[in-house]
């Protein structure tokens, strides 16, 4: 059935309601944002979002980004109206109170239909960049009988103010995304006030000049507001639509001003705000026939997942498309014997080669991956042989010419990793890990596998100088919840670190790489992976043990020579290489105390970095190698000695403790 646009208003009226009711309730939230899009949203669910609340994670289904994060209370009230299985009324009435799905802003892991995080401003936008890549490039693979859907954005001014938003519209520009299509609330209005207060741009001639289509609408004329979606839909450019709306729409005193950005609307407001929109019903109470006309939304859905389904059981390809969809890793000899090989014939070689090497192997067994780099693609050593260039009409590549836009790259990749089907890689150098952090953040809350390559890691890629040594990234990643920093210290921890990143669907994963060769120091096959544990015994005392060192990545050889002069002086010495301390936080007590044993052994810590946070393995009375400063211009091997990281700097040290 097509519903008519009188039957509309008090549709787009019970998002009014439930937010305005809800956000009341909790005493906090931002009601305005969900006000003014409420008819806009409600066009969208009715005549063009392709979705099935019985099903949310079906493949096919449209991604809608509600980027403009803080009006979650839009899509809490669109999910339960159209009814999808959460949240309940109950959620509503409990929003942002603990335990509730309906947290402040909307959680990818909370509720299905939330495709991704959002909140931190502009990072749903380019999030759904990534989503429409990883469209089209499965639609390039499986064809239109499987996957061809769109990618629906709402984005307030906030997200069109932040710098992310060039980034991301460049790219998708450049790629000529045509099914992603931005909805702009244009309410002239943030918290501070009005959009003049700070800003004269021209935003569509800015996206026209990025290469979009761009429309504009009356956001509160229906008619009008399908007008434009359906011409967003049928462009085969990516698409802005300027709604023209009204922040707070319906609140007689207050609508149109920044007092209902963020703010409950009060008890009279609101109730000033029912009589001017017609609406008596008591809160959290909709009516049976407004509610049937929005429920009656799914079954244009069903109908497509339906036929969908059928096509879908016709594949030939069903089963590997299901298994892309699901994130499985076809398993396969490949890495083992090439590191069987690396056994048989060691190399000295940076982990960035190491890492090249390593990704030759695993692009040619995972279709899953798609590369990148933003513009160090010789630098970080990412394109490999099997990925040839993503481009505008030739969607199924696998590598991404980012550009120079490290956060638009990695806000893609959370967005790639949370469309599923693509496992994205991504490279720039390790010190710009500061201008990608925010996406990496959201990328560990959101539990996405997105694998960052990051390069010359430290003051080892010496002349370049201290603007790009990293000194404090590596201990300032590693405080982050749930991602993984990863330092390997040959060729072979290399393998090992990308296959262990691969490994993990529920967090990303940082590969902190050299730009300086390194010696391969694993020499003897294990079982299985020998990063696995986070940290090992890489060698152990030959003499009595009076000193552990424990290192990481480019500094593990050097403990290694380290260890070799000690022990020539009669002091047992275990090496321990710890590519990643996350991993070894996670063993047992057991495996912990044997490698890092509390018999009053002297630890040591050998990182080319801040020593900030050692002592965490090293202990109060241990000794910690590191750089508490910026690095400086210079070739490496004279940065070293200048830093102390050399066998007749470090030795002097541990003999003074230990004969202590
Ligand atoms: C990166 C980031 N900076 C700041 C904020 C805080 N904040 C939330 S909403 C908002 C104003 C956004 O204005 P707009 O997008 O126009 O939303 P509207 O007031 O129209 O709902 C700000 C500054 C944020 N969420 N994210
Ligand atoms: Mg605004």
């Amino acid at each position: 059935m097509s519903l008519d646009t009188a039957r509309m208003a008090p549709m787009a009226n019970a998002i009014r309601a439930l937010t305005m009711d809800a956000v009341q309730a909790a005493n906090s939230g931002h009601p305005g944002m969900p006000m003014g899009m409420a008819d806009v949203a409600t066009v969208l669910y009715s005549k063009f979002l392709k979705f099935d609340p019985a099903t949310p994670n079906w493949p096919d289904r449209d991604r809608f980004v509600l980027s403009a994060g803080h009006g979650s209370m839009l899509i809490y009230s669109l999910l339960h109206l159209t009814g999808y299985e959460a949240p309940s009324m109950d959620d509503i009435r409990n929003f942002r109170q603990l335990g509730s799905p309906c947290a402040g802003h909307p959680e990818n892991f909370l509720l299905g239909g939330v495709e991704c995080t959002t909140g931190p401003l502009g990072q749903g936008l380019a999030m759904a960049v990534g989503m429409a890549i990883a469209e089209r490039h499965l639609n390039a693979d499986f064809g239109d009988n499987l996957v061809d859907h769109r990618t629906w954005v709402v984005a307030g001014d906030g997200c069109l103010m932040e710098g992310i938003n060039h980034e991301a519209i460049g790219l998708a520009g450049h790629l000529q995304l045509g099914q992603l299509n931005v909805l702009w609330d244009d309410n002239g209005i943030t918290i501070d006030g009005s959009t003049d207060l700070s800003t004269s741009e021209d935003i569509p001639a800015r996206f026209q000049a990025a290469g979009w289509h761009t429309i504009a609408c009356d956001g509160h004329d229906f008619a009008d507001i399908e007008r434009a979606l359906a011409e967003a839909a049928a462009s085969d450019k990516p698409t802005l639509v300027a709604c023209r709306t009204v922040i707070g729409k319906g609140s007689p005193n207050k609508q149109g001003t920044s007092s209902t950005h963020g703010a409950p609307l009060g008890d009279d407001e609101i109730a000033a705000t029912r009589k001017e929109i017609g609406w008596s019903a008591e809160p959290f109470v909709i009516p049976d026939e407004i509610l049937a006309d929005w429920r009656s939304l799914a079954h244009r859905g069903e109908g497509e997942h339906a036929a969908w389904t059928s096509r879908f059981h016709a594949d030939p390809r069903r089963a590997e498309f299901e298994g892309r969809m699901a994130g499985d890793i076809v398993q396969s000899d490949a890495v083992t014997n090439y590191i069987d090989g690396l056994l048989a014939e060691p190399v000295k070689v940076a982990t960035r080669k190491a890492s090249e090497m390593a990704l030759g192997v695993l692009t040619e067994a995972i279709p899953d991956l798609i590369g990148g780099s933003a513009d160090l693609t010789g630098s970080n050593n990412t394109k490999t042989k099997a990925t040839e260039p993503f481009r505008p009409g030739s969607y199924d590549g696998r590598y991404i010419y980012y550009g120079i836009r490290e956060f638009g790259m990695a806000a893609a990749m959370n967005g790639m990793a949370l469309h599923g089907g693509v496992i994205p890689y991504g490279g720039t150098f390790m010190v710009f890990t500061d201008y990608c952090r925010p996406a990496i953040r959201l990328a560990a809350l959101q539990q996405a596998r997105a694998i960052y390559v990051m390069t010359h890691d430290s003051i080892g890629l010496g002349e370049d100088g201290p603007t790009h040594q990293p000194v404090e990234h590596l201990q300032s990643l590693r405080a982050m919840p749930n991602v993984l920093v990863m330092r390997p210290a040959d060729v072979v921890e290399t393998a090992e670190c990308w296959e262990l990143a691969l490994e993990r669907k529920d967090c990303p994963s940082i590969l902190a790489l050299s730009r300086q060769g390194l010696p391969q120091l694993r020499l003897e096959k294990v079982s299985g992976n020998g990063c696995a544990k986070g940290a090992y015994r890489l060698k152990a005392a030959e003499a009595g043990r009076k000193v552990v060192l424990i290192a990481t990545g480019s500094e593990v050889s050097l403990a290694m020579d380290v260890a070799k002069d000690l022990e020539a002086k009669g002091v047992g010495v275990d090496v321990v290489s710890m590519p990643c301390a996350e991993l070894f936080d996670e063993q047992d007590v057991a495996y912990r105390a044997d490698v890092l044993p509390e018999d009053g052994t002297l630890r040591v810590s050998i990182e080319a970095g801040v020593t900030f946070g050692w002592e965490r393995y090293t202990g109060l009375d241990g000794l910690n190698i590191g750089i508490d400063r910026f690095g400086a211009s210079a070739p490496a091997s004279d940065l070293f000695k200048l830093f102390g990281f050399t066998v007749d700097e470090i030795v002097p040290k541990i003999m003074s403790k230990v004969s202590n």
